[in-house]
């Protein structure tokens, strides 16, 4: 028999390392109610729409996931991720939705009323307008960190509870003025995107919840085709303590060393690649401290997992600009510094949905 060659025992080596810490991870409390939840979302967002084809999902991760260092929980290890990028993004994702079915109304009734109604004429701009935000409207998953920030409240401050409301008469409680208007933007907002079903949101914090409940999700996101989307924003950690060679309680402190042994995670961005998702349109991301390394490790992930972009970010201005590497193309995304509300999430998921739409064409002609 041959010797295997070194892709092939790399393969093994990746397979047994997923294999290990699946195995060894504590298994989530959960499971069946997310299965379950997913499985309805999904298969709602499914339902063929007047296009005849079912909506686009995307699986938006955000936060950071910790590394426990006690089975019973006292220490772990943590990053700096805010969740503000999945946030924001899954904001941008809908906006595109509302705006599109803002502009099929004005199309459909300039259709059927154009010669009627003054001003409201069909005209082909619109249409190709149109045509355009279909294209980007998503169902979002949001998998983020307990605790991080949540789409729609980027403008509440950072305890809302206490510093927008404020008790009147009896057990009665009230807005204050100053804001009234965020906290009814981010609850009408948050309550269309949830009742209408296109926002399910799934909470983690370790490590092992996160991979777990990326792979459950990957399984009916699998099962759509080209029309699914991973947007990879979480900042994932890079080391864990396997469970089983965890200590149960609390370490004690009065030595001088923590002598803890932590090993690399697998990388799952190609396992989802390769065998959960392989048809999924894949954004993954790549943050650096160094600009000067940064897009070289960006276009070492794009081939390394065969992603279909890389968005790459430096620590200090990732809210300003990112760049998004994909195997033929290096484009700069940056904010609107003349609007300023603006961020780089607005031109990222326009970009990003266009893409997209490419891919999915591209898949139908493939096929
Ligand atoms: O969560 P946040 O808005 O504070 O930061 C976003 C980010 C920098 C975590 C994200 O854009 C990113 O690059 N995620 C991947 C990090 C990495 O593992 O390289």
């Amino acid at each position: 028999m041959d010797a295997p060659n070194g892709s092939q025992d790399t393969e093994q080596t990746l397979d047994s390392q997923v294999k290990a810490f699946f195995d060894s991870a504590p298994p989530l409390q959960n499971r069946n109610d997310i299965i379950q939840k997913l499985n309805h979302f999904i298969q709602l967002n499914s339902l063929s729409s007047e296009n005849g084809i079912g909506k686009r999902i995307v699986c938006v991760t955000s936060g950071g996931t910790t590394a426990p260092l006690e089975q019973r929980c006292v220490r772990y290890v943590d990053n700096f991720s805010s969740g503000h990028r999945g946030a924001t993004s899954t904001e941008y994702l809908f906006l595109h939705l509302l705006l599109f079915l803002f502009l099929s109304m004005k199309l459909f009734l300039g259709y059927l009323f154009g010669d009627l109604l003054e001003g409201n004429e069909y005209n082909v701009a619109d249409c190709v307008e149109c045509r355009y935000f279909l294209k980007a409207g998503y169902a979002v998953i949001f998998l983020y960190r307990r605790g991080s920030f949540q789409p729609f409240c980027r403008s509440l401050p950072d305890d809302p509870l206490l510093d927008c409301f404020e008790a009147t008469e009896g057990l009665n409680i009230q807005v204050g003025e100053a804001y009234s208007k965020a906290v009814k933007t981010a609850i009408v907002d948050h309550h269309a995107a949830v009742n209408s079903g296109l926002l399910l949101k799934l909470p983690f914090s370790t490590i092992f919840e996160y991979l777990q409940m990326l792979q459950i999700i990957s399984k009916p996101m699998k099962d759509i085709g080209p029309r699914a989307m991973f947007f990879l924003a979480a900042a994932v950690s890079d080391f864990y303590v396997p469970w089983k060679d965890m200590v149960e309680h609390k370490i004690q402190s009065g030595s001088h060393i923590l002598d803890v042994k932590l090993v690399q995670v697998p990388k799952m961005l190609s396992v989802l690649r390769k065998d959960w998702a392989p048809v999924a349109f894949c954004i993954s991301f790549k943050l650096e401290t160094d600009s000067n390394i940064l897009i070289k490790k960006a276009r070492g992930a794009l081939e390394k997992y065969n992603m279909h972009a890389v968005v790459a970010n430096e620590l200090s201005t990732r809210k300003e600009q990112v760049v998004v590497v994909t195997i033929d193309d290096k484009i700069t995304v940056q904010r609107d510094k003349s609007k300023a509300d603006d961020d780089v999430e607005n031109p990222l998921i326009k970009l990003l949905s266009q893409r997209h739409s490419a891919y999915i064409e591209d898949s139908k002609r493939m096929r």
